[in-house]
C-alpha cells in the first residue's frame, strides 16, 4: 500500500465542490487516513512548491495556494500515486480530459483544483512537510476483502 498527499485548493473549496472531490478518491477505493483544513503559510507552501522557484508561474502558484484556506489530504491504496495523479487530469483545465477532476469541474490554466504528489518520493517528502506521524491514522477498512481480491492482493 502506498499513501500519497492530495491538497484540495483554495477554488476547490471557494467554489464548494471539496466535498465533491473528495468522493471521487473515495469512490476510486482511497483510503482516507488524513484530513485537515489549514491557511496555509507562505515559507510552507514556498517549501512545497521548491523544485518549481525561479519558473514564471511561481510568484502566482505561492500567492493562489496562500490566498485562503486548503484541505489536506493523505490518501492510501493499492499504487495511490499513479491513481490520484490520473485522477486529476492534466495540468490545465482545459487540456484535462473529461470523467478527470480538473477535466469535469474546471477550464482554468493555474487554478487547477486539487495537488497529487507525483512519485513515490514526492509522496514522503510533501506527506512530512504537512502531516505529523500522529495525523495518519492506521485503521483497516472493514471492506477491505471487497475493494481488493483477498487471494491475489491481499496475501501479497
Ligand atoms: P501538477 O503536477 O499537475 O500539479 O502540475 P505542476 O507540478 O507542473 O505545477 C504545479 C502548479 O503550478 C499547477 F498545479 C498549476 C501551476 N502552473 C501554472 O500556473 N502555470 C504553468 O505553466 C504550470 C503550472
Amino acid at each position: 500500500m502506498e499513501t500519497t498527499l492530495l491538497i484540495l485548493k483554495p477554488d476547490a473549496l471557494q467554489r464548494r465542490l471539496a466535498g465533491r472531490i473528495l468522493a471521487r478518491f473515495e469512490e476510486k477505493g482511497l483510503q482516507i487516513v488524513g484530513l485537515k483544513m489549514a491557511h496555509l503559510r507562505r515559507e510552507l507552501v514556498e517549501e512545497h512548491y521548491a523544485p518549481h522557484r525561479g519558473k514564471p508561474f511561481y510568484e502566482n502558484l505561492v500567492r493562489y495556494m496562500t490566498s485562503n484556506p486548503v484541505i489536506l489530504v493523505a490518501a492510501r491504496g493499492r499504487n495511490a500515486v499513479r491513481v490520484c495523479r490520473s485522477l486529476l487530469g492534466a495540468t490545465f483545465g482545459y487540456d484535462a480530459a473529461p470523467g478527470t477532476i480538473r477535466g469535469d469541474f474546471g477550464i482554468s490554466k493555474s487554478m487547477n483544483l486539487v495537488h497529487a504528489s507525483d512519485s513515490p518520493e514526492s509522496a514522503e517528502r510533501e506527506l512530512g512537510l504537512f502531516f505529523q506521524g500522529y495525523e495518519i491514522f492506521d485503521s483497516r477498512p472493514a471492506d477491505l476483502e471487497w475493494i481488493y481480491d483477498p487471494v491475489e492482493e491481499l496475501d501479497e
